[in-house]
């Protein structure tokens, strides 16, 4: 899988995906990750790429020449079948069935927005999805691009060393995570449910599931509502 991150920030970017996890994907060629810097497309003399809005208030707007020219080009490099996702508040709320759906894409094209976002039309006519994640402003999208793109990456099969990791973890059944626990079996006098440490499996998985659901109905009662998983 090939993931286009369109920002007017690629330095904050490509260091993320350099380290751990990420990294090592990268380097063993399970995806490919690139930042392209949106302000290479204006065709402004001033190198500009906002404006004012039309119909007044505050902010400026990201215009739709450089945005459109730079989705145009990356697309070039991309196999058919990719998406185009726009990240802002106003998308609906990305999760890890979505997660797991693009990660089974050739490629994602992201596109990060500045100020008070960009032009309708780009998101009408360029964009194929709106994504958010989650109810609350960020100062760009960059931080939503990288979660999103981060969450797909763990998808990508070799990407996560252990088979069957993700099925233990939180949504994966619908559910928060039980709580985990290393050495030692004391730690400055918190002990491991004893439970853990005798090794009887079947009582491991039923203690596990019966936190799981607590902890879900306690923190998350909107998950157990849903009935089971998003899928
Ligand atoms: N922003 N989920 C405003 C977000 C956001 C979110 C990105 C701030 C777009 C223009 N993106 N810019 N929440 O808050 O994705």
């Amino acid at each position: 899988m090939k993931i286009s991150i369109l920002t007017l920030f690629p330095e904050l970017i490509t260091p993320y995906f350099e380290a751990s996890v990420p990294g090592r994907g990268a380097k063993q060629g399970l995806y490919e990750l690139e930042a392209v810097q949106i302000r290479d497309y204006t065709l402004d003399k001033h190198n500009r790429v906002d404006d004012y809005i039309f119909g007044g208030g505050p902010g400026m707007l990201m215009q739709p020449q450089p945005l459109a020219d730079c989705i145009d080009d990356v697309r070039k490099r991309h196999a058919p079948g990719t998406k185009v996702v726009y990240l802002s508040p106003g998308g609906k709320v990305f999760n890890n069935r979505i997660a797991r759906e693009y990660a089974q894409l050739p490629g994602l094209i992201l596109l990060c927005g500045h100020y008070e976002g960009i032009d309708q039309r780009i998101i009408d006519h360029w964009v194929d999805e709106e994504l958010s994640i989650g109810d609350f402003v960020l100062t760009g999208g960059e931080l939503a691009a990288m979660a999103v793109a981060d969450a797909v990456i763990r998808f990508i099969p070799g990407v996560i060393g252990n088979l069957g990791v993700h099925e233990e973890e939180s949504f994966e059944n619908g559910l928060l995570e039980y709580p985990q626990y290393t050495r030692p079996a004391d730690f400055r006098g918190y002990v491991v449910p004893e439970v853990l440490q005798n090794g009887h499996h079947a009582k491991i998985q039923a203690w596990r599931q019966e936190m799981a659901e607590e902890k879900t109905r306690h923190v998350r009662p909107d998950l157990l509502e849903k009935g089971g998983t998003e899928d």
